[in-house]
């Protein structure tokens, strides 16, 4: 059986390429507010796991339909011999610049596409786009329109009046918005124009729903395994045999600084990652907002709103926890503690993150020939996971609801007081903290990844913040 082709029709500027855009999930059709910028017929392919689907085809807007219907006109009175007429058109101007965009959107309909005629229900109907519904009827294939708005006018009422005379479906579909929901409800409308493409169409339904969740949980796991990794990273560095105070400071800082340039490149690569699980590599991050002015993780801000509030670090034990992990009573005694006795001491100003919590300690071993090592990491601030997994959950949230032609950046930033894991099930919160405090001692066993994946599974299903986009 053949796939269904649905080509993407109307006027210069509707927001066609965004319709193909959007429904074919492919961030490399050429959206713009240039009219003119589809210039030929390009057909995009909705594939799950390389399954085929659907084809979307992206055409130019018409140039000329006033001279196109004359001509048609001009060949037949007879209702039976207007689709001949339209292929004879096609056929006798191929070669004719004039009606080059003419010939690009018709003959993907004279091939066997279904129409998706594209309106703007933010402008008011005119005359002039009868020539154009006049066409598409004239090609006999079965036909729907999509009235998208563009800006804030509304003439949808005017406009249904006038296309449901052209066509036996409309629909109002936005074309930058429309969520999962919406996109598979157009697809089911789609079914209804050709019994022919309905069990393809009905496949394709339930394809993209088991792979929303499989999209999802392939997340997760990309998610966890950024936190496994992340909080057992770990930098050394050699001190030599007499370091002096000030030496250690400066080493202490040049490794914290390191490691947290580590974190960020990691970071950056599960934020990549989960992108091209969505099918938007491409699409930009910025970090802005009322109360994240700093694009850095590390940014005080950005642990306030992402992470715990210091009241749920302590409800959730994850400070005792860290406590009990050794080494916390002689962190509070600060880095003087460290050349005396050689282990533990507060890293300078990483407090400062977050109340008294540090990201990790700094250990001396012993190297060889009497030269000290010093070494940072793993990492044991209680808060640094939740961090971790509170930017993860609500890039994920932008990136899962976004539609392909959208292509302004993903903006990281939450304008909301509360903290982010506020809205987490208590349940959850608490296995996810346990999970948390056996990744900081490295007790995390393989076997037990699957089910911190599912946990953080179960977090991704959960919108974190009224998304504004
Ligand atoms: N606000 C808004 N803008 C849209 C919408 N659909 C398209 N646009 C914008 O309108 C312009 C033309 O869109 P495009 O898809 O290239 O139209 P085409 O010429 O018909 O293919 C682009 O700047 C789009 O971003 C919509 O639903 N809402
Ligand atoms: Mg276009």
């Amino acid at each position: 059986m053949s796939l269904p082709v649905f080509a993407v029709v109307g006027h210069p500027n509707k927001g066609k390429s965004s319709i193909v855009a959007t429904l074919a999930e492919d961030e490399s059709v050429a959206i713009s507010p240039v009219p003119g910028t589809t210039t030929d017929a390009r057909r995009y392919t909705l594939s799950v796991d390389g399954e085929p689907h659907y084809v979307l085809v992206d055409t130019p807007g018409f140039q000329r339909p006033g001279e196109l219907l004359k001509w048609l006109r001009s060949k037949t009175d007879k209702a039976s011999e207007r689709a001949d007429a339209v292929a004879g058109f096609v056929a006798a101007h191929r070669d004719d610049p004039r009606f080059h965009d003419e010939c690009e959107l018709l003959t993907p309909l004279l091939e066997g596409a279904g129409i998706l005629y594209v309106v703007d229900g933010a402008k008011p109907y005119g005359p002039e786009y009868e020539l154009e519904m006049e066409i598409l009827r004239w090609t006999g294939r079965p036909r729907m329109a999509l009235i998208n708005k563009i800006g804030d006018g509304d003439f949808e009422a005017e406009w249904r009046q006038a296309l449901d005379q052209y066509f036996s479906i409309v629909r109002v579909f936005d074309a930058l918005h429309a969520d999962f929901e919406k996109r598979i409800s157009l697809l089911r409308a789609f079914a209804e124009l050709d019994e022919a493409w309905r069990p393809r169409l009905e496949r394709a339904i339930s394809a993209l729903e088991s792979e929303r969740a499989h999209r999802r949980l392939r997340s997760a796991r990309e998610i966890a395994a950024c936190l496994k990794e992340t909080i057992a990273f770990e930098e050394h560095a050699s001190a030599g045999a007499d370091v002096t105070p000030a030496a250690l400071d400066a080493l202490k800082a040049r490794l914290e600084e390191k490691l947290r340039q580590r974190i960020r490149r990691r970071e950056t690569q599960m934020f990549d990652r989960v992108q091209q699980i969505y099918r938007h590599e491409t699409l930009s991050r910025e970090e802005t907002g009322q109360l994240i002015q700093d694009v850095d993780m590390f940014a005080r801000e950005n642990w306030e709103v992402f992470g715990l509030s210091r009241s749920q670090l302590a409800m959730t034990g994850a400070i005792s926890g860290a406590a009990a992990g050794g080494g916390f009573d002689l962190a509070v005694g600060g880095t003087s503690l460290l050349l005396g006795t050689g282990i533990g001491a507060l890293i300078g100003g990483a407090g400062a993150w977050f109340g008294s919590s540090e990201l990790a300690r700094l250990k001396t071993i012993a190297g060889s020939l009497g030269d000290k090592v010093v070494q940072l990491g793993p990492i044991t601030s209680p808060n640094f996971p939740w961090v971790l997994l509170g930017r993860a959950w609500f890039h994920h949230s932008l990136v899962a609801e976004r539609n392909h032609a959208y292509r302004d950046s993903l903006k990281l930033a939450i304008e909301n007081e509360q903290n982010l894991m506020n809205s987490l099930p208590d349940s959850l919160h608490r296995e996810l903290g346990r999970d948390f405090q056996r990744l900081t001692r490295g007790e995390l066993a393989d076997d037990a990844f699957a089910e911190f994946a599912g946990r953080i599974e179960k977090v991704l299903a959960l919108q974190p913040v009224e998304i504004l986009v």
